[in-house]
């Protein structure tokens, strides 16, 4: 690898912001090809993945890097859209209706976009109309829910009922995940697949797209 996608790595691995977008910015001005730079943070973010599966990583470490490598994207995202790369595939994420915890779910959303998946995040409180609406808009690949509260994991079951009712559950694969979320739980509210971690959300998404 050269020098400065070396150093591109290095950063987004270790969750150097700053250094992240200066790199990202020296290697586009070398005419380094946008897919390439994507390639080396891609790979960067699967290694903080693999470290995190490992112990090796916690979630603050997991967070930086994954904040690094959203800066790293700003500047990228103009040059990916003139080269026409396109994404592995589109995600619409949302806490459901009634909750507000929302730190987990964005880290699956930037992990999902570090593994090259263009998500909608829809924030917190989501609504089955809300993910209804979105599916009819963005036409997305997956459909990701995220639930902390044992109050609020129903709301997951509810919404697959919505979208059953809605005419478009066939249309996407409904992936959910949360603190009190099990494997059994997502097996119950016929879910396409439960992951435990952001790291493992990525590996399941790309799984299910074959
Ligand atoms: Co709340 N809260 N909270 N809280 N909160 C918990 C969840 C709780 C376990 C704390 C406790 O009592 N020990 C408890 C739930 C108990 C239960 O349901 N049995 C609880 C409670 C009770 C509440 C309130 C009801 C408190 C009150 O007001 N009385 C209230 C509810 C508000 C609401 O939502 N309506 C409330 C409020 C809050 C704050 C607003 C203060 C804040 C949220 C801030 C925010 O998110 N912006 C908060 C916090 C921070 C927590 C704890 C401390 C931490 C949650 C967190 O961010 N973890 C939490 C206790 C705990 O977990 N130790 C707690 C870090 C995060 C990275 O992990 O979210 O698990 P996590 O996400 C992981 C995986 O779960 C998975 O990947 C992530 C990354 O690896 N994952 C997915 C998550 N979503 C996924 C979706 C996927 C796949 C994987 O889709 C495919």
């Amino acid at each position: 690898m050269q020098g400065d996608l070396q150093e591109l790595y290095i950063a987004i691995l270790e969750g150097q912001r700053d250094e992240a977008k200066e790199c990202v910015e020296t290697a586009l001005r070398e005419g380094v090809p946008p897919g390439e730079v994507l390639d080396v943070m891609v790979n960067a973010m699967g290694e903080v993945g693999q470290l995190f599966e490992e112990g090796e990583y916690f979630v603050p470490e997991m967070l930086i890097a994954a904040r690094a490598m959203k800066t790293g994207m700003e500047i990228l995202k103009p040059e990916l859209v003139g080269a026409d790369i396109q994404p592995v595939g589109k995600i619409i994420a949302g806490t459901v209706k009634g909750d507000l915890h929302d730190i987990g779910k964005n880290l699956v959303c930037m992990m999902l976009e570090g593994a090259g998946f263009y998500v909608v995040d829809l924030g917190t409180d989501v609504s089955p109309e809300a993910f209804i609406a979105a599916i009819e808009e963005h036409e997305p690949d997956f459909v990701a829910m995220s639930a902390l509260l044992t109050t609020t994991m129903p709301n997951m079951g509810t919404t697959i009922e919505a979208l059953k009712a809605a005419g478009v559950r066939d249309s996407v694969k409904v992936l959910v995940g949360g603190a009190p979320i099990t494997q059994r739980y997502a097996d119950k509210i016929e879910a396409d697949g439960y992951a435990p971690d952001a790291s493992q959300t990525v590996k399941l998404a790309k799984a299910l797209m074959g």
